[in-house]
């Protein structure tokens, strides 16, 4: 039996340059999936049109637990690794109950830098929470009619370009700042124009001064929510135009469209307009449901595109997904090594030549080409990498055992 070495090598593929190309690409992991996106700044439940199903044992309840199952849980990943923060997982001590989200300072940060630093991350990414809050008000927050609260959330959101300045700062790396918001309407609104400009100008107000340096601001579309069916304020149009006319980054969501409609496909339409494209790879069965990422065909064509048009520094993959039916970490795990076998897969493959197939309009091999790299042993090179990063594809006994002697200890 050749070895795995030359069975790509005969396709012109070298899977040396392949392992250390995987290494070296951040992925932005989501700190949510611990907690079923609850947080802990007093919301104690979700809102927004986005939900978690499942009652599993053992979901992190404050700081120190989500502390101890993030490390736990990258403990078992490969590769790079950025943390994902969500506003509403500020630490704020003393502050507790007196300042609220329009207040929230780098201060409310530094635990989770020290932390991200101990554990050799390659940065913090952040997001504003724009739901699970009493200031949304009829579903709405920055294309709210009512001033005070749309000027309550246009704060929050000023307040998190303020932090993500820093948090880049703090790693050397710009922060992505995510801006993604619940604002819609359950049935047929009596005016659609409306809350979009009110949007609009409150993007505008957050953008106003922002540390062009250190922070990367993005903006995420969606089609529907839960409770959210016919209208939906941030959609697809209105921000990619909004990103293109502000010179910002649009952040695609794989669960946030049409099933029909491919981010694979959406990934190459915006790199050849913009300098970068933010990801949120997620699975949406049936709904943006926010499954458990695994290694299937979509998620290969979106590593495809963003590995053969050299794009794995224009393209930020962060993780968005979360499950509640199963245990969170391996949850996790799961989720982000399917993101890195998606990628290793994808550079495996011999792009070159089948670019070449296409351009000279040779279909007939290139159909041969693409079912014959499918057979190749990919589980081999897989293998190799997790050993070159002191892993191996036990996950689940680790978890096993951390799901013993501490999960179960939380009741
Ligand atoms: C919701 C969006 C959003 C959230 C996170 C928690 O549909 O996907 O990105 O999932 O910000
Ligand atoms: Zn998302």
């Amino acid at each position: 039996m050749t070895d795995h070495r030359s069975a790509y090598a005969a396709f012109g593929v070298d899977t040396e340059a392949a392992l250390s190309r995987l290494a070296s690409i951040p992925v932005s992991i989501h700190c949510w999936q611990g907690d079923d996106v609850i947080g802990f700044d007093g919301a104690g439940s979700l809102s927004g049109g986005i939900q978690t199903t499942g009652n599993y044992m053992g979901r992190a309840r404050n700081f120190e637990e989500l502390k101890s199952d993030i490390r736990e849980a990258f403990s078992l990943m490969p590769g790079k690794k950025r943390l994902n923060l969500h506003a509403s997982y500020a630490i704020l001590g003393e502050d507790a109950g007196r300042v609220d989200r329009d207040g929230y300072t780098f201060k409310h940060f530094i635990p989770w830098v020290e932390f991200a630093k101990e554990l050799d991350l390659d940065g913090i990414d952040f997001n504003p929470t724009f739901f699970a809050h009493p200031n949304m008000k009829d579903g709405l927050t920055l294309s709210s009619p009512q001033e005070s609260v749309r000027s309550f959330w246009v704060e929050h959101g000023r307040r998190c370009m303020e932090i993500a300045a820093e948090l880049g700062k703090a790693f050397g790396k710009p922060c992505l700042v995510n801006i993604w918001i619940p604002d819609g309407f359950k049935d047929v609104p009596a005016d659609r124009l409306g809350p979009r400009l009110r949007l609009k100008r409150s993007l505008d107000e957050i953008l106003e001064n922002y540390d062009r340096e250190w922070v990367i601001p993005a903006v995420e579309s969606k089609v529907f929510g839960i409770g959210v069916e016919s209208y939906t304020v941030g959609s697809n149009e209105f921000y990619q135009n909004y990103a293109a006319k502000r010179g910002i980054c649009c952040l695609l969501d794989n669960g946030h469209y049409h099933p029909l409609e491919y981010v694979s496909d959406k990934i190459p339409a915006l790199l050849s307009f913009y300098d970068r494209v933010a990801l949120h790879v997620t699975r949406g069965v049936r709904w943006d449901s926010d499954h458990v990422v695994l290694f299937e065909d979509e998620l290969k064509e979106i590593a495809k595109e963003i590995v053969r048009n050299d794009a794995t520094e224009k393209v930020l993959i962060g993780l968005d997904y979360f499950d509640a039916s199963i245990n969170r970490i391996f949850a996790w795990v799961t989720g982000q090594r399917s993101m890195q076998k998606a990628l290793l897969y994808a550079l495996l493959l011999p792009n070159e030549e089948m670019k070449r197939l296409q351009d000279a309009g040779d279909f007939t091999a290139l159909m041969d080409l693409q079912e014959r790299v499918k057979t190749l042993p990919f589980g081999a090179v897989w293998e190799e990498y997790l050993t070159r990063q002191g892993l191996t594809d036990d996950v689940l006994s680790r978890i096993r055992s951390y799901e013993r002697t501490v999960l179960k200890e939380r009741v």
